[in-house]
């Protein structure tokens, strides 16, 4: 009899709940509202067999209770009721799924008339690319990809010199058109959703994947990563702004094509000059470090990897520990430079420096070392050249007592260890293989021997 009411109440409980709670699909921006339907009928085919199916089971708890005096009636076949249930449950299958077939055919066909966007994914962020006046894009290739080629557009194909280039997390389209989603992961996978257009679909890499959507209101929307493989997606937050068709060949008219992406420097030598001069005091004129003031060398880092630094150490996702006082001190220096073009000018400057290599002293087991660095050296690169498409810094030709500190600052997490620090904390999981001081040492006496000076 309990039990009888307990399953009535819980069929009650799970309607008002459906009714009343706040969680419902967020209002529709595109065309699909034929994903809505598709989604609503299956609640209504499952809502109805469970209620049906919950209270057959109540009654029947009830109806035939225990009873001392009454024996179950044995009946394994009955044909004419199997044959219903059969009739019934294939019905309400197909209900389910037919629906669904119908929207697919019309979701991987994409209109003619279909404007074309590439969304890029990589860990962790997302970039974009428009075909430009000749309405096609142009060829790219992993291999490519560098800092000033993020893209990896091949430069021999001629359809690429005119594609624009998007290298920000917030893409426009216009309203009332449809648009041809390709989609292309550099790294892992991802999964591109906005949960207005009701429009999502993983990146693999390796292969170009679509949708198309036609967006129907004006406004701003959110991209999600959606992907739950690996780590750190749900950082990779996005925005479409669907606009006016005024206002978003305004936006278009304001970006660069991959042409002139490559025309532009990617920073100014003499500006980088100016500001150096206050990074000298610690870091030597020419870049090369001075172990006294636990200053890194810098001469012939890749711009890519210190304008990263500098921005972590200015929004303070780096040298906040409280037991990294040089990082600390570092992040006060960096709040030297007063904007973005301030970093990319002395990053610019500090990559053309080439003093004498530093001085190697450790003194570790160098077949261990090598051995140990098999495991740096995917990301790293075999000669420690680093990698801007792991995001991984050139370690070569930098100090062995700057590399052990740092090893052991990603070791005790007082580095790697902020909510936004993804590369870092990516190395904090590395360090984890070198086990003790004997390991970091050897490693690092390794890496001392690959490479004579930072030079280029
Ligand atoms: C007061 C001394 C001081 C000054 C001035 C200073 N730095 Fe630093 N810098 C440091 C120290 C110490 C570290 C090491 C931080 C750590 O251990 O994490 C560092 C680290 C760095 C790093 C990180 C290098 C790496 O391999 O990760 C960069 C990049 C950098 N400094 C750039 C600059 C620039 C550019 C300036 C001038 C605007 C500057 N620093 C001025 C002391 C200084
Ligand atoms: C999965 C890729 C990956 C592997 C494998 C890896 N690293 Fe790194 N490493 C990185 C990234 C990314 C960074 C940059 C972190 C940041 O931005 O703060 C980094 C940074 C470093 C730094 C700091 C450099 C500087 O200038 O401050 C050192 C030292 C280092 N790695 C050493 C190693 C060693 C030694 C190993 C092998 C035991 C190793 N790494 C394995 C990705 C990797
Ligand atoms: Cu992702």
């Amino acid at each position: 009899m309990a039990i009888a009411i307990v399953i009535v109440l819980l069929v009650i409980g799970s309607l008002i709940f459906h009714y009343v709670s706040p969680w419902w699909f967020t209002p529709l921006a595109s065309n699909w509202g034929a994903i809505d339907d598709t989604i609503n009928i299956t609640l209504w085919v499952t809502g109805i067999v469970f209620v049906l199916v919950n209270l057959f089971l109540a009654y029947v708890v009830f109806r035939f209770q225990y009873n001392k005096n009454r024996r179950a009636h044995y009946e394994p076949e009955n044909t004419k009721l199997e044959g219903w249930l059969t009739a019934i449950t294939a019905i309400g299958v197909a209900g389910m799924l037919a629906p669904g077939l119908f929207v697919w055919a019309s979701f991987i066909n994409v209109p003619q008339e279909s404007d074309v966007i590439e969304v890029v994914g990589q860990q962790w962020h997302w970039s974009f690319r428009l075909p430009g006046n000749d309405g096609e894009l142009g060829r790219t290739a992993i291999a490519l990809i560098s800092e000033k080629n993020p893209f990896g557009l091949d430069t021999k194909d001629s359809s690429g010199q005119d594609d624009i280039l998007i290298l920000s997390n917030e893409m426009h389209i216009p309203i009332d058109r449809p648009v041809k989603v390709l989609l292309r992961s550099k790294d892992v996978l991802h999964n591109f959703a906005v949960p207005q257009f009701r429009v999502k679909m993983d990146l693999v890499p390796g292969t170009v994947t679509y949708l198309w959507f036609k967006p129907t209101k004006i406004g701003r929307f959110e991209i999600l990563c959606e992907e739950l493989c690996g780590v750190a997606h749900y950082t990779m937050r996005g925005s479409v702004v669907v606009d006016s068709a005024e206002d978003y060949q305004t936006w278009l008219s304001e970006q660069q094509t991959f042409a002139q992406s490559m025309a532009v420097p990617l920073g100014d030598m003499e500006k980088g000059w100016e500001l150096y001069a206050g990074c000298a005091g610690c870091h030597g004129a020419q870049g090369e470090g001075i172990k006294s003031l636990n200053a890194p060398r810098l001469a012939g880092m890749s711009s890519w990897y210190t304008k990263r630094q500098l921005a972590y150490f200015q929004k303070k996702i780096r040298g906040t520990d409280a037991n990294d006082t040089s990082g600390q001190l570092m992040s006060q220096m960096s709040q030297l430079l007063a904007d973005k073009a301030a970093i990319n000018d002395v990053a610019f400057y500090i990559n053309s420096l080439k003093p004498d290599e530093a001085a190697h002293s450790s003194t570790g087991d160098l077949s261990k070392g090598k051995q140990l660095f098999r495991s740096c050296s995917y990301c790293h690169g075999e000669k420690a050249e680093g990698n801007f498409f792991m995001n991984a810094p050139k370690l070569s030709g930098q100090h062995d007592w700057y590399l052990s500190q740092q090893l052991n600052n990603y070791k005790k997490g007082i580095r790697g260890n902020h909510p936004f620090d993804l590369y870092g904390s990516q190395m904090m999981l590395m360090s984890r293989l070198l086990h003790d001081e004997k390991a970091i040492l050897d490693v690092v006496s390794y890496i001392g021997t690959l490479d004579k000076g930072l030079s280029k």
